[in-house]
């Protein structure tokens, strides 16, 4: 059956009442309809003239579809915005944040007041340019870098799935639907996202396409002329084009979405600025104040005679009912979450609610490190996250893991780790194939959606295509881990392509994300738990590929990584001339430098620093206590100095790389890039004079 014809029968399977409620067959019907969407687009156009900026004409193009589906599809309710089965709605176009602002006024929900509509992209006000995850009730996650909101809700999707195989239809039962622009569709990770999702079958996941053909510099066909519905189908989707402004059809593919076996891509044919006379369907509608003389006449096309921020009452007590339609399957739905078997309730409360299980968590801590006293490991730390794993991913169910087809050289499987499939979303390891920047955007989604704490799996040269959804992780401080493993030039022979240099720098770069780089086993488990506790927040472990020695011998109960750094050798004579500081694998060349040091009868202490982002928000006394005050400070890193000088001061020296690697054994990488033992006592010597 081809989609049109697909659709037909759908409708033709539609309740009569359903059918006609919308329709122009029905002309009170039509005329509530176009009421409702139009209050969404007299909104628009007042909050973005008030402001003098800000983009009416996507709120404007897709009143209709939000309309229906707000006001007869979604799950949600206004009275509890984090009702954890209600269904998702992301606008992944951020910039047409109006369009969200104005649905939950209009819907109720309490803190989305006129006065915040009048306050459009003002300070403080919980209407900010785009959609904040966090500030704005209502709001599923932070938009505005196109694409991003899209792959988002693919994670999301997949949460749902995931969750729905552990707990049951009964407390996770919900869909995803995303409102997209041609932007979203044009940036690449959409396709990473589109790829995963149809892979997957994400049934759940409904994709509301704001097909107007118009982008910021014009008509679509000067940059684009993809058939996005064929794109969709070969992706393994289902996908159909409709007139966005025809509430029936709207309605119709909807139904025909939620009995789908597969994920589905609805492409809504739209006229941006829907209403303005002049620069509705031009660029010109896209993102700026559309001035009074057009609002005057778009205020005449539209039949809306109410003053600005006005919204007539009978038409708000329509929004206001569609806003309560809800509540009555969230109080279902509570009562069925109360009848559930009481650890089974216990449990799935404390996921979806984030508690964190410290107790089980300090004693998969504790086992790890009572193993590696007892017998320490020569290992790589991408091995030795592997070993933490095994004992975490049991002690943690909340644990999703995952790699972008590097699975056995991240080490992000555990070998009791399930696949996740279309045959079994209980698996808790993704293979999210080769799409790292579609994986850590849907990473953002799950922990998002709640009840998971994802993580996963790259080489950290690839952080780079990762980089825009672990800013926004940050951004909205979403608990998210990154393994990223061949963390320097000592990965060896794959050369310069695959060395990050300046990615340590480039990361720590990123506020409120946490960047550990273990140097041994036990620093390893224990930067584990410190991403782990990191509740606000992501965190990357940067882990090697080759083997480094284990320097903390003996069971220590204390996290010495907590800090961000600590003294790992105290200098014999308590009176250090010489501070070595170092991360990751050269913390064991610092070391050596300070045996070859005290052969000199100079006296040095090994400062392991494993977090930046911990040490430099320690407190003063505790941090300057780390970092000491000997005569010469130098830190060892094979990545670049951006960054150290907080630590070691802009006088301080330091030994690593100044451009990019090279492809040798990584031994042989070290000697040439001068990353020795040697080499550091050398620059001790000349700093000493
Ligand atoms: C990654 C990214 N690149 C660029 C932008 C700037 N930008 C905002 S909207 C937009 C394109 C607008 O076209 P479309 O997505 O079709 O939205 P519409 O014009 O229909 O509102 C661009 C380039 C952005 N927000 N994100």
């Amino acid at each position: 059956m081809s989609m049109p014809d697909r659709l037909v029968a759908a409708g033709a399977t539609l309740a009569p009442a359903a059918r006609v409620s919308a329709t122009g067959a029905n002309p009170a019907a039509r005329a509530e309809h176009d009421g409702m969407a139009n209050a969404i687009r007299a909104l628009a156009m007042d909050a973005v003239e008030r402001a003098k900026s800000g983009h009416p004409g996507l709120p404007m193009g897709a009143a209709d579809i939000a309309t229906v589906l707000f006001t007869r599809f979604l799950k949600f309710d206004p009275a509890d915005p984090a009702w954890p089965d209600r269904d998702r709605f992301v606008l992944s176009a951020g910039h047409g944040s109006m369009l969200l602002y104005a649905l939950l006024y209009l819907l109720g929900y309490e803190k989305m007041t006129i006065e915040q509509i009048k306050s459009f992209r003002q300070l403080g006000s919980l209407t900010p340019g785009h959609p904040e995850y966090g500030h704005t009730p209502g709001v599923e996650t932070t938009t505005g870098p196109l694409g991003q909101g899209l792959a988002n809700a693919v994670g999301m999707a997949i949460a749902e799935r995931h969750l729905n195989a552990e707990f049951g239809s009964d407390v996770v039962d919900h869909l995803t639907y995303v409102l997209a622009s041609d932007g979203d569709l044009m940036e690449g990770i959409s396709q990473e996202a589109i790829a995963l999702a149809g892979h997957l079958k994400l049934k759940k996941l409904i994709v509301l396409f704001d097909d107007n053909g118009i982008s910021i510099d014009g008509p679509l066909a000067l940059a684009d002329s993809v058939d996005q519905v064929k794109r969709f189908e070969s992706a393994g989707w289902l996908a159909t084009r409709i007139d966005g402004h025809d509430p029936i059809a709207i309605a119709a593919a909807i139904e025909v979405a939620r009995a789908s076996d597969r994920p589905t891509m609805i492409a809504c044919r739209t006229i941006i600025g829907f209403g303005a006379p002049t620069k509705g369907g031009t660029e010109k509608a896209h993102g700026a104040a559309l001035g009074t003389d057009e609002i005057a006449a778009a205020r005449n096309k539209l039949g809306w005679s109410a003053p600005a921020f006005e919204i007539p009452s009978a038409i708000l007590a329509q929004w206001r009912t569609a806003g309560e339609r809800g509540r009555p399957a969230r109080f279902s739905w509570q009562g069925r979450v109360a009848a559930l078997d009481r650890q089974k309730r216990a449990e799935f409360e404390r996921r979806i609610g984030g508690e964190f299980p410290e107790k089980k968590l300090s004693a998969a801590v504790r086992a790890v490190k009572e193993k590696l006293a007892e017998a320490p490991k020569e290992i790589a730390t991408r091995s030795a996250s592997e070993f933490a794993l095994e004992s975490l991913t049991s002690a943690l169910p909340e644990m999703l893991g995952g790699s972008a087809d590097l699975t056995g050289s991240n080490n992000t499987r555990t070998k009791t780790m399930k696949a996740m499939s279309v045959a079994d979303y209980s698996g808790r390891f993704v293979h999210y194939g080769v799409r790292e920047h579609g994986m850590a955007a849907a990473m953002n989604g799950m922990a998002l959606h709640g009840g998971i704490i994802p993580y996963s799996g790259t080489f950290l040269v690839f952080s780079d295509y990762c980089r825009p959804a672990i800013r926004l992780a940050a951004l909205m401080g979403q608990r998210v881990i990154h393994v990223m493993t061949h963390d320097s030039i000592g990965l060896g022979e794959d050369g310069p392509t695959h060395q990050p240099v300046e990615h340590l720098a480039a990361l720590r770069a990123i506020p409120n994300l946490k960047v550990f780089r273990p140097a041994d086993a036990v620093e390893t488990i224990e930067c584990w738990q410190l991403a782990l506790q990191s509740r606000s927040g992501p965190s990357v472990l940067a882990l090697t590929r080759q083997n480094v020695p284990q320097l903390r011998q003996g069971y220590d109960e204390r996290n010495r990584c907590a800090l961000g750094a600590y003294e790992l050798l105290a200098a014999e004579d308590d009176s250090a001339v010489v501070s070595l500081f170092a991360s990751g694998s050269e913390v064991s060349i610092a070391v050596a430098a300070k045996k070859l040091l005290a052969e000199r009868k100079i006296s040095a202490r090994v400062v392991s620093v494993p977090c930046f982002e911990l040490l430099l928000a320690a407190p003063e006394d505790q941090r300057s206590a780390v970092i000491g005050n000997a005569e010469v400070n130098i830190a060892t890193e094979a990545g670049i100095r951006q960054g150290w000088d907080a630590i070691i001061g802009s006088s301080g020296a330091f030994v690593g790389m100044t451009g990019f690697g090279a492809s040798a054994p990584y031994k042989d990488l070290y000697r040439h890039f001068g990353i020795t033992a040697e080499a550091v006592v050398e620059v001790a010597l000349k700093k000493l004079g």
